[in-house]
C-alpha cells in the first residue's frame, strides 16, 4: 500500500482540503491540552474561533458541565475558566466536562481541515497512539497541518510532523511518499533535534515568547514528552473532539 504524506506549516499553507485523513499538531500548546484533557476524562472538546459564539454556545449547555477554555497571546483570557495549560486540565478539574475552547492557532487549523473525512489532533506526548490509528485506516493521503503563530512557520509544530512521518516510515510495512518540501524539511529537523526536543521547544520563538511570560517550565516538559499517551483525539461532530 502507498501512503501519501503532506505537512503544510499553517491554515493558509492548505491548499485542499479533500485529504482521506488530517492531523493538526499544535505542540505549544493546544493540541499538548487538548490530548491531556481527554486523558483526564473530558468529555469532548469543541473548537471555537470566535469567542462570541463560543460564550453563546457554552451558556446554553448543561450547567456544572462545561468548562470555557481561551487563551490569546500566550495567555488566559478574563472571564474564561481556563487558560490553554495542559498542566491546567486536571482530571479533577474536567472529568466528565465539554471543554469549550479558543486558541490563538491550533483551534483555526483545527476548523480549516473539518470537513477531511477523519480529523485528529496530535501532539508529541500521542504521537505514536495517533500514528497507529492512521495507519490501521488504511487510507492513501494524509495531510498534517501545523498551527504556527499567526500565518507564520512554527519549528516545535514541524519538529512533530517530522517526528510522526518518521514514525510512519520507519515502523509500517507502507511504500511512505514523503510529498512536499515541507515534510522533508521536518524529517531533517526530527532527525537534529530527536534527543533534545525540550531544547527544541525552548529555542523556538513561541517558547521564548512563552518564556518571556512566566514560568512554563512544566508546560514545556509536558510537551516535549513523547509518546507517553493513548489518546487519539478524534473529530466526531464537527468541532467537536472527543478521545477514541
Ligand atoms: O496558538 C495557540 O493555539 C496556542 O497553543 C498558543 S499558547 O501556547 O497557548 O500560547
Amino acid at each position: 500500500m502507498i501512503i501519501n504524506l503532506f505537512y503544510y506549516h499553517v491554515a493558509n499553507d492548505v491548499p485542499s482540503t479533500d485529504s482521506d485523513i488530517a492531523v493538526v499538531i499544535d505542540v505549544l500548546r493546544a493540541t499538548t491540552t487538548i490530548s491531556w484533557a481527554l486523558k483526564n476524562g473530558a468529555d469532548s472538546i469543541q473548537v471555537f474561533s470566535d469567542l462570541d459564539l463560543l460564550k453563546d454556545i457554552a451558556s446554553k449547555w448543561n450547567a456544572g458541565k462545561g468548562l470555557m477554555l481561551a487563551e490569546r497571546g500566550g495567555k488566559k483570557i478574563k472571564g474564561f475558566d481556563l487558560g490553554n495549560s495542559p498542566l491546567s486540565v486536571t482530571r479533577e478539574t474536567v472529568q466528565g466536562k465539554r471543554l469549550f475552547m479558543s486558541t490563538t492557532n491550533g483551534t483555526k487549523s483545527l476548523k480549516k481541515v473539518q470537513n477531511v473525512e477523519y480529523l485528529f489532533a496530535m501532539a508529541l506526548p500521542n504521537r505514536k497512539a495517533v500514528a497507529e490509528r492512521i495507519m490501521s485506516l488504511n487510507k492513501e493521503n494524509i495531510l498534517i497541518l501545523g498551527s504556527g503563530w499567526e500565518g507564520t512557520y512554527s519549528l516545535e509544530d514541524s519538529l512533530a510532523a517530522g517526528a510522526l512521518a518518521s514514525y510512519i516510515k520507519e515502523k509500517f510495512n507502507f511504500d511512505v511518499n514523503i510529498c512536499n518540501d515541507e515534510l522533508q524539511a521536518s524529517l531533517a529537523l526530527w532527525n537534529f533535534w530527536k534527543n533534545d526536543i525540550l531544547k527544541c521547544l525552548k529555542t523556538s520563538t513561541h517558547g521564548k515568547r512563552l518564556t518571556s511570560l512566566g514560568d512554563y517550565e512544566d508546560d514545556f516538559m509536558c510537551c516535549s514528552e513523547l509518546d507517553c499517551l493513548d489518546i487519539v483525539p478524534t473529530q466526531v461532530e464537527r468541532g467537536v473532539i472527543r478521545a477514541s
